[in-house]
């Protein structure tokens, strides 16, 4: 009798683990819905998290910034790429946070280094020297739990998802450019409707769902 109730032991044991792991960790999906324009991209983060430790990897390509957020970790480096078939001039000048560079003439295929001193939540644009249309941000940030998301031409709708986002994080902050800065609490099981808001007016709607 004595030894059933060890394999019972261990059994209930084992699965207790199991159930714990499958539960500790959920996803968060998003859908982005904009009535005309939307921005040029959106950030979204847990903000509780500390883990993020990696570089911000900025990459040119046919006269544009590849992608319009790049999110790297505060005390690491922006690595600005060239994989264009043209030079460019990537410079920043934001006095507020006290980050003001210029990386000079840039060829095709160089790469230059910054670093990522300025607070983390915050976000620096930079822009070309060369071409005045080219825009893009480079977010601080301590949080492994993030998405960006890069908005096409006349594109409305996006939708996205964060994977194994563990279920105590909650506090969730969603950035764009030129918009009204949105946080949010959202826990596992919950979904929520927000109003994405540019100078006073609503512009779109952000449907959040926490699995
Ligand atoms: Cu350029």
């Amino acid at each position: 009798m004595r030894s059933m109730y060890k394999i019972w032991l261990i059994v209930a044991v084992c699965f207790s683990i199991g159930f714990a792991q499958t539960l500790h960790a959920g996803s968060l999906a998003g859908n982005f819905a904009f009535k005309k324009k939307a921005p040029k991209g959106a950030l979204i983060y847990f903000s509780e998290d500390q883990s993020l430790s990696t570089p911000a990897n900025v990459d040119q390509k046919n006269t544009a910034f590849v992608e319009s957020i790049v999110v790297g970790a505060k005390g690491n480096e922006a690595i600005f790429k060239n994989s264009d078939s043209i030079n460019h001039n990537i410079f920043a000048n934001d006095s507020e946070l006290g980050v003001s560079f210029d990386i000079g003439l840039a060829p095709p295929g160089s790469e230059f280094k910054q670093p990522i001193s300025w607070e983390s939540g915050k976000m620096i644009r930079i822009s070309c020297k060369i071409h005045p249309k080219m825009r893009a941000w480079v977010a601080s940030l301590t949080s492994k739990y993030h998405h960006t998301v890069t908005f096409k031409k006349k594109q409305k709708k996006v939708d996205f998802e964060i994977e194994d986002v563990p279920d105590n994080l909650s506090k969730l902050v969603v950035w764009m450019p030129g918009y009204d800065p949105i946080d949010v609490a959202i826990k596992p099981g919950e979904t929520q409707e927000v109003k994405l808001i540019r100078k006073k007016k609503t512009r779109g709607t952000l449907t959040l769902t926490r699995k």
